[in-house]
Parts: structure tokens; C-alpha cells; sequence
């Protein structure tokens, strides 16, 4: 049964201050995720490691190479950070870098090499993704966000446990979490659906969302829930309905 966890750059980072580290967030998330690591796919947020400097140089609208580079090393070294965490809470981690096996066209995922994945987890290793910069053959380059990555992977390896952890409790509409959502409820709570808090490029709530309904289109649900509450990633890890659901209509 394989599992696709996402945290989100919120947990791991202060999203308003570059390369900002939340080391002892970093070491909680990486004890939670160690405690089932079998047959599972961890994807991070970039938060102000990726944000921060991709908005710097323009990306994703303006292509240049500078801008390519600055971002990815900046997320790669948070990539680090979370596979050392992993690595010393007990995790058999292997980091897996988005720019050098996805390739977009107009921003979105056209070919990603998941195979090595496969193979990780064949071997009980936990590949461990990040949002990344990543080659697009109509734009020169773009932005793939942590959860573009998350519904491509689940529908491609057809994981039955998806869960995307944010800091806030799930979908909120009227200051409460919504147990579920499908795309039908859409237009109701559209407006309530803000960006994220500090610097964001891929869309905050609201991409997170759209990104879940195309998966919920294709027939798997999955869970937004709120990863900074201490034992959520282990209950979300065994598949419990924490935050909300997303699913098809009807
Ligand atoms: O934090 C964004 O990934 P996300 C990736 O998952 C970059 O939206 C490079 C900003």
C-alpha cells in the first residue's frame, strides 16, 4: 500500500525571511514520518528556501538561469536538511531532486522518470521530493510545486494513503475545517480560499486544492490536515480522515 506525504514549506520554514530553518519543526516532522517509513513517498514545500528567490528573479514568467540555479541549490539544501533529520531519527532516506527527472510543458508535469522511485521503495528507502525548478519545453523553465508532484505521484504509483500536510487544520470555510470538499462545493468556497501566509509562488490554498480535485477525478481521495499538530502526520499516515477530505462528487 503505498503512501504519498506532502509537508508543506510552513511547517519546515519561516516563510517570510529567506532560508529560514525551523530545525527543531524539521526533527518533530522527521521523528513522526520515521515511525512508518515503509512503502512511502515524502514530498516537502520549498517555503523561503524556494519561494523567496524564485520570486526574486521573476520565476516562473521570466526564464533566467541565475534564478534557475539560486532556487534550486536553495532548495536542495533544505532537501538536506530534511534527509538528515530522517536519516538520524531512524529513516532510510534518499533525496530526490524534481529538476533532473521532471520535464513540464506549460507548467505542467509532461514527463517525470519514476521508476528510481519504485525501485527506492522496493528496497524500503524513503525518497524524499521537494518543490523544484524544472526544465519546460514551452517556457524554458517553470516551477513544480510540492503538490503538483504529490497528485502526478499518487495517480502514477496509485497510492491509496495521500495526505497533504499545511499549517492550518484543512480547508476552512466560515473559520471552521470543512470534513470534505469535492469539486462541486467549489464555487461556494472559493472566496474563502486564500493564498498562503508569506511568500508563495505556486498558489498557496487554492493550488493545493485544484491539484487534489484532479486526483479526486481520477478516482483517489486524499486529506489536507494540519502537520503542525504533534501525532496528525502519524494519524494521517495511517490513513484516519484528519482535516478534510477531498474527493469526487456524488
Ligand atoms: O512549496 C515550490 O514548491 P511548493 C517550489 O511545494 C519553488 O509550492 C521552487 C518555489
Amino acid at each position: 500500500m503505498i503512501k504519498i506525504l506532502k509537508i508543506g514549506g510552513s511547517i519546515l520554514t519561516d516563510k517570510n525571511r529567506e532560508a529560514f530553518a525551523r530545525p527543531d519543526e524539521i526533527a518533530r516532522v522527521a521523528k513522526e514520518v520515521a515511525s512508518s517509513p515503509l512503502d512511502l513517498v515524502l514530498v516537502h514545500g520549498a517555503g523561503s528556501f524556494g519561494h523567496v528567490p524564485a520570486k526574486r528573479h521573476g520565476l516562473p514568467e521570466k526564464f533566467n538561469p541565475r534564478g534557475l540555479l539560486e532556487t534550486h541549490s536553495s532548495v536542495t539544501g533544505l532537501n538536506q536538511m530534511m534527509v538528515d533529520a530522517l536519516d538520524k531519527a531512524g529513516a532510510d532516506p534518499m533525496p530526490v531532486h524534481p529538476f533532473s527527472c521532471v520535464l513540464l510543458k506549460g507548467g505542467r508535469i509532461e514527463r517525470f522518470c519514476v521508476e528510481p522511485i519504485l525501485e527506492m521503495i522496493s528496497r524500503c528507502l524513503l525518497p524524499v521530493l521537494h518543490g523544484d525548478v524544472a526544465m519546460d519545453l514551452m517556457n524554458g523553465a517553470g516551477i513544480v510545486s510540492g503538490d503538483q508532484l504529490v497528485s502526478h505521484l499518487a495517480r502514477a504509483m496509485r497510492a491509496q494513503v495521500v495526505a497533504v500536510g499545511t499549517n492550518v487544520d484543512g480547508v476552512i470555510f466560515q473559520g471552521n475545517p470543512l470534513p470534505a470538499v469535492t469539486r462541486e462545493d467549489l464555487p461556494r468556497i472559493s472566496e474563502s480560499l486564500g493564498g498562503s501566509f508569506g511568500v508563495d509562488v505556486t498558489g498557496g490554498m487554492r493550488g493545493k486544492l485544484l491539484e487534489l480535485l484532479d486526483l479526486a477525478d481520477f478516482g483517489t481521495n486524499s486529506i489536507i490536515f494540519n502537520a503542525g499538530i504533534k501525532g496528525q502526520i502519524e494519524s494521517a499516515l495511517k490513513g484516519e480522515a484528519v482535516g478534510t477530505t477531498v474527493r469526487r462528487a456524488g
